[in-house]
């Protein structure tokens, strides 16, 4: 049997939390033969951590047989305990009334706390993926309170975007989503982001070939993708979580498990590669071997690609100066 791999989730009494969990526990994420412990964070209210013992106890009313522990805490510190794999989800939310300002550092010191943890008891080569909202940013003040983790191992979740770009596209080629390839969403996790498909096929074949319609692209494409996350609160007066909760362990699973040469987005710190400034977490194409992933370099920007790419890292550049201070 596999030595157990510790997986940290945080927020885990909340929605994503409740779709996540159970499907790491089965082995969807790192593997069938792969056990796991859950090491998980909730807020220290007795509301929070109520519905977390209600989460472990239906976690152990699964009796998955890869489930080899389990830990339920308030403390980052003991959530992030040696853990292999840190999945951190739960984020203040925006409140009414709450300026976009307030958020941003409302978060910083959440993910100033949770970096600082992870630096001092994490496995040293924990790998990171940031969920919580602003997504990209908290991941940067997580890298940044952990100085002693390699950098490279904080990432933030582009993958529902990436996801959702894919159906979308898949659909207007009428082609089957899982032949779909080479499909990029560049920038910020939020509505500036830029899903890329110049470059995507399908079967092999060029997608840009049969869809080339630049009005369906700007005024379809890009906008369904940035406001689908809109649209599916406005339906189900809730926000997405069994798609993130999917695209969580997706990006997880591929980034430990390998891509097969395919690209995957994933939000990393730039190592300056498209002229986007070193350091800062933004969505790029890559591929995973060995658990280790790899940037697709040197593809052609056009106009309309750099006038997108250049509005999301606008974005991030921002919400970058507006915690400077903190870090
Ligand atoms: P919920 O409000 O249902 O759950 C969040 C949970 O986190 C709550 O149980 C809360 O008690 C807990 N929490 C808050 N602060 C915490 C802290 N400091 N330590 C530990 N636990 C803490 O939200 P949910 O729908 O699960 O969404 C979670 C986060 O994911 C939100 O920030 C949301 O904006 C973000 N999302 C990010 C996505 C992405 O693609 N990157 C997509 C989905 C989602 O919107």
């Amino acid at each position: 049997m596999k030595t157990p791999v510790r997986v940290a989730v945080t927020g885990a009494a909340g929605q994503i939390g409740y779709s996540l969990l159970f499907r790491i526990a089965s082995g969807e994420m790192l593997g069938k033969d792969q056990p796991v412990i859950l090491q998980m964070l909730e807020l220290p209210l007795e509301k929070a951590q109520a519905a977390l013992r209600g989460v472990m106890m239906e976690l152990e009313d699964c009796a998955f047989p890869l489930l080899a522990g389990m830990v339920g805490t308030d403390d980052p510190e003991v959530a992030f305990k040696d853990a292999d794999v840190a999945l951190l989800v739960g984020a203040m939310p925006r409140g009414p009334g709450m300026e976009r300002k307030d958020l941003l550092l409302k978060n910083a010191e959440i993910f100033t706390v949770q970096g600082r943890a992870l630096n001092k008891v994490a496995s040293r080569g924990v790998k990171v993926l940031v969920v919580g909202n602003p997504a990209n940013t908290n991941a940067y003040i997580a890298m940044k309170s952990a100085p002693d983790l390699p950098a490279k191992n904080f990432t933030a979740m582009l993958r529902l975007d990436h996801n959702r770009a894919l159906s979308q596209l898949a659909g207007k080629a009428g082609v089957a989503v899982g032949e779909v390839e080479k499909l990029v969403v560049w920038g910020n996790h939020s509505p500036t982001m830029y899903p890329d498909y110049r470059f995507a096929t399908a079967s092999g074949a060029s997608i840009k070939d049969t869809i080339n319609d630049a009005d369906w692209n700007a005024n379809v494409f890009i906008p369904t993708v940035a406001k689908r996350g809109a649209a599916i609160i406005e339906a189900r007066g809730l926000s997405s979580a069994a798609s993130a909760a999917n695209a969580a362990i997706c990006h997880v699973r591929d980034w430990l498990l390998g891509t097969n040469g395919k690209w995957v987005t994933m939000g990393i710190p730039s190592d300056g590669s498209y002229g986007i400034p070193e350091g800062v977490i933004f969505g790029f194409p890559v591929t995973a071997q060995n658990g280790e992933y790899s940037l697709v370099r040197d593809l052609p920007i056009d106009a309309f690609s750099q006038k997108a790419i250049d509005k999301t890292l606008g974005e991030l550049e921002e919400e970058r100066a507006g915690v400077a201070h903190l870090l």
